[in-house]
């Protein structure tokens, strides 16, 4: 078989009796974490793929095509993921059509809490049946669709911007999935990476960290080097060749082709050259899908990567310590009025523009965000207590969902300046199109580490103890 990837394999060797040995071990570690769902559930997932088809095909006239992506596309689709789903039309099927009309047959077949979000960089269906499943819009200007149909890059040039984009999530995963020798182990090995990045909190494309995308590049490029090699031996290399990487030297699964759309290129795009740990998605239009990671995170991860190339299985899954190793935090508080997130996720994706903007305050060596929120339910007194304030911007009464985001500090000097990052950052947020300064608030805090919540701690975590000297 030709050698896959964009170097030689560095090593035919087929697995060792210690490599399976290993490799049975990580089999059962992945099982004791429920990693895998039951052959009934699975089941369940099919079944409601092939009804989507087909109601699909009673839509459309002219055809039409399901295809996935994610975790679930990928098989590395743990109980509680979703189906990350694209249907494909034909021309006469608009975007406005779909988003209006398909939700209706959804709702007369019984699929649940149904959200259109068409205002979307891509607009998605979301909804249940049994599962949560994002489903996709995408049209191509042809006029019929049937079921061989591929999406090549020929198909590309008769997509808009908007449905390329659709279509870029089923592209890149079929891809990575058709460069990785041997499909059975990466998926093994990429649960267990998947595990351990949501374990050490560096799990998550918002936050700066990498996301469920690129960790399956980042692995799929171990097992283009280790073509004979079982799982465990997938996860040891993993961490040898991604704690030496000559970062930015970008991690490619093959080379870039170049068209007429823009692809990922340092020499030309200066944007480009400031991708600290470039993984580059393999389908045309090649893209970064590491851009959003930061001095700060790429440190952590780097630390992280060190970390794990002396550990055995138990160890290198052991959880994070992110709240008893800073000995101050900035807690970020999104309140907004009612039951609508949108305005918390919003806030969330400007978390690592704040980081940004702290990392270059002098005296801050290190501004590591936590990849995840805490979120309450409460009334507007105490979601200003959880704001850190009792004036607030004079908040209306009425029930309030509070999410919770944390930034660990490494400082070098005691005082200093963070109030022109801060002030950006509410900025950003408040630019929101739909921010009501009486429903919606935000606000900083610094607290130190023995003042921390006791929501970050999980049932039976011992908190850390007062006065006891951290790290920073
Ligand atoms: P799970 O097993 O579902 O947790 P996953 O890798 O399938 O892991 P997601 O379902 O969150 O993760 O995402 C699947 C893909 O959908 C990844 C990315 O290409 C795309 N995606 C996710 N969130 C967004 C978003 N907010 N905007 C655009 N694309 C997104
Ligand atoms: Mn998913
Ligand atoms: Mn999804």
């Amino acid at each position: 078989m030709a050698s896959l990837g964009v170097t030689p394999p560095i090593s035919l060797d087929p697995p060792t009796p210690e490599d399976v040995q290993a490799n049975d071990l990580l089999i059962k570690e992945l099982k004791s974490r429920s990693s895998f769902e039951t052959e009934t559930a699975t089941k369940k997932r099919a079944a409601v793929l092939t009804e989507l088809q087909a109601l699909a095909n009673r839509f459309s006239p002219h055809g039409s095509k399901l295809f996935t992506f994610g975790s679930y596309r990928l098989g590395v689709y743990s109980p509680d993921s979703d189906i990350d789903a694209l249907l494909v039309f034909p021309k006469n099927i608009t975007r406005d059509h779909f988003f209006t009309e398909f939700p209706k047959i959804l709702k007369d077949n019984s699929f649940s809490e149904i959200v259109p979000v068409v205002d979307a960089f891509v607009p998605v269906i979301k909804m249940k049946k049994n599962v949560s499943i994002d489903l996709l819009f995408a049209r191509l200007s042809v006029p019929k669709i049937t079921s061989s149909l591929v999406l090549s890059d020929e198909v590309l040039k008769t997509a808009d911007a908007s449905d390329m984009r659709a279509l870029n999530g089923t592209r890149v995963t079929d891809e990575i999935l058709q460069l990785v020798p041997k499909p059975q182990s990466f998926k093994y090995a990429l649960r267990l990476i998947k595990i351990w990045a949501m374990e050490r909190g560096i799990y998550g494309n918002v936050y700066g960290y990498p996301g469920g995308v690129a960790w399956a590049m980042l692995v799929a490029r171990v097992c283009q080097l280790y073509p004979n090699a079982v799982a465990a031996t997938i996860v040891s290399k993993f961490f040898q060749i991604f704690s030496q990487w000559a970062w930015p030297q970008p991690v490619l699964l093959k080379p870039i082709l170049s068209g007429p759309l823009r692809v990922w290129n340092p020499l030309l795009y200066p944007g480009d050259r400031l991708h600290r740990m470039p993984v580059i998605t393999p389908a045309y239009p090649s893209m970064c899908a590491t851009h959003n990671i930061t001095k700060s995170t790429m440190a952590v991860i780097l630390e992280e990567l060190e970390r794990g190339r002396s550990l055995g299985l138990p160890e290198l899954l052991a959880r994070h310590d992110f709240f008893h190793r800073f000995r101050f935090y900035l807690c970020i508080a999104v309140a907004s009025k009612g039951e609508e997130l949108h305005f918390h996720g919003w806030c969330e994706s400007k978390i690592r523009f704040l980081v940004g903007k702290l990392e270059v305050v002098p005296g801050v060596q290190l501004a590591r965000p936590f990849p995840r929120s805490f979120e309450q339910r409460v009334a507007t007194a105490e979601a200003l207590q959880e704001c850190g304030t009792t004036t607030g911007d004079s908040l209306e009464a009425g029930e309030y969902c509070v999410s919770l985001y944390y930034i660990g500090l490494v400082l070098s000097e005691k005082v200093l300046d963070i109030s022109s990052g801060c002030a950006d950052f509410f900025s950003v947020c408040k630019g929101w199109p739909e921010y009501k300064p009486g429903e919606h608030f935000v606000s900083i805090r610094t607290v130190k580490l023995a003042q921390l919540s006791a929501a970050v701690y999980p049932q039976g975590e011992v908190r850390p103890r007062k006065r006891k000297r951290r790290e920073a």
